[in-house]
């Protein structure tokens, strides 16, 4: 049922490095054209480091691990290339469906294939006006029980941020800052809130993923949150300005459900001259890199 590439194959086989990468960021988060540029630099940026790159995406009703140049070049550029969380998977198989993967269904596939390192942008979370909506990401659920490591910018800013770190606390999703003890804040290189372990190198980051295997548990993943290089992050000011514009848009425009992430995404990027795009590219550069180097060392281990 999943098609896992020959290259990633052969490299998992071998204990060999290598990063998971999700498309969702590809097909519904960045504006074309640079989405397909972005998508390439990423999987080079990978093996720069010397992994080899899974990209993750549902095509023609098949679960891909790893994908060729037509295969990303569909990702980016299809029209209609739906958005998959992990409970859109069985639905998208049996139509024959294609769609790109959320965290959520990314990590589910990337540890079915044993993929134990995952890059990404920023999790979902919970949303603001959750109390109303009910809306949390499943990306939270499905991380509480697949046992993959997480090398994100921290969450969305777009999110209820306190309320999202909280939800992880209780479900048991071990969080480390990477250098930093400050929650990072995805366009931002903190989001205003505490963490309580650091984490300095790719060795150690490894050394937590042996001793979670050696304890067995748990048996969740391993959120590694990766800040924005100060320089690189959006302005603070700006920021905040244009996240209440992009909230009161959401809210009289009446997006709900899958719909309201990539609408608040774009919102930012119209709102910010493209600064948005700039820090949401350098959070997911840093995250690839780093991802690399965890891969390589837990290679080692
Ligand atoms: N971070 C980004 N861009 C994105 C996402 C995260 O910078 O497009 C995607 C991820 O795939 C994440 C998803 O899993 O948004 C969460 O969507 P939702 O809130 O609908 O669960
Ligand atoms: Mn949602």
């Amino acid at each position: 049922m999943l098609v896992v590439s020959e290259e990633v194959r052969a490299a998992t086989e071998a204990r060999e490095p290598v990063v998971a990468l999700e498309s969702t960021i590809i097909a519904h988060g960045l504006p074309r054209p640079r989405n397909l540029l972005v998508a390439r630099e990423l999987e080079e940026a990978v093996r720069r480091e010397g992994a080899v790159p899974a990209t993750i995406a549902v095509l023609d009703g098949r679960p891909h691990v790893g994908l060729d140049k037509e295969q990303l070049e569909r990702v980016a550029n299809e029209d209609g290339i739906r958005k998959l969380g992990h409970r859109d998977l069985p639905l998208a198989v049996a139509a024959g469906a294609s769609g790109a993967t959320t965290v959520s269904a990314t990590a589910l596939l990337a540890s079915l294939a044993g993929v134990r390192v995952f890059a990404t942008g920023g999790l979902g979370g919970v949303h603001r006006e959750w109390t109303v909506t009910q809306d949390e990401s499943a990306d939270l659920g499905l991380l509480a029980r697949t046992r993959i490591t997480v090398v994100c910018a921290g969450v969305k800013s777009i999110l209820d941020v306190p309320a999202t770190l909280q939800r992880l606390e209780t479900l048991g999703v071990p969080v480390a800052g990477y250098g930093t003890d400050r929650f990072p804040g995805f366009y931002l290189s903190d989001s205003g809130h505490p963490v309580d372990w650091t984490l300095d190198s790719p060795e150690q980051v490894a050394a937590v993923m042996r001793a979670q295997d050696a304890l067995d548990g748990p048996g969740s993943a391993l959120v590694v949150a990766n800040p924005v290089p100060e320089e690189e992050q959006l302005d603070p000011d700006l920021h905040a300005r244009v996240l209440a514009g992009a909230l009161r848009a959401c809210e009289a425009e009446g997006v709900t459900g899958q719909a309201v992430t990539p609408f608040l995404l774009d919102h930012l990027v119209r709102h910010t001259d493209g600064a948005s795009l700039s820090a949401n590219l350098a959070a997911v550069r840093g995250n690839v890199r780093l991802a690399a180097r965890i891969a390589t060392a837990w290679s080692r281990a």
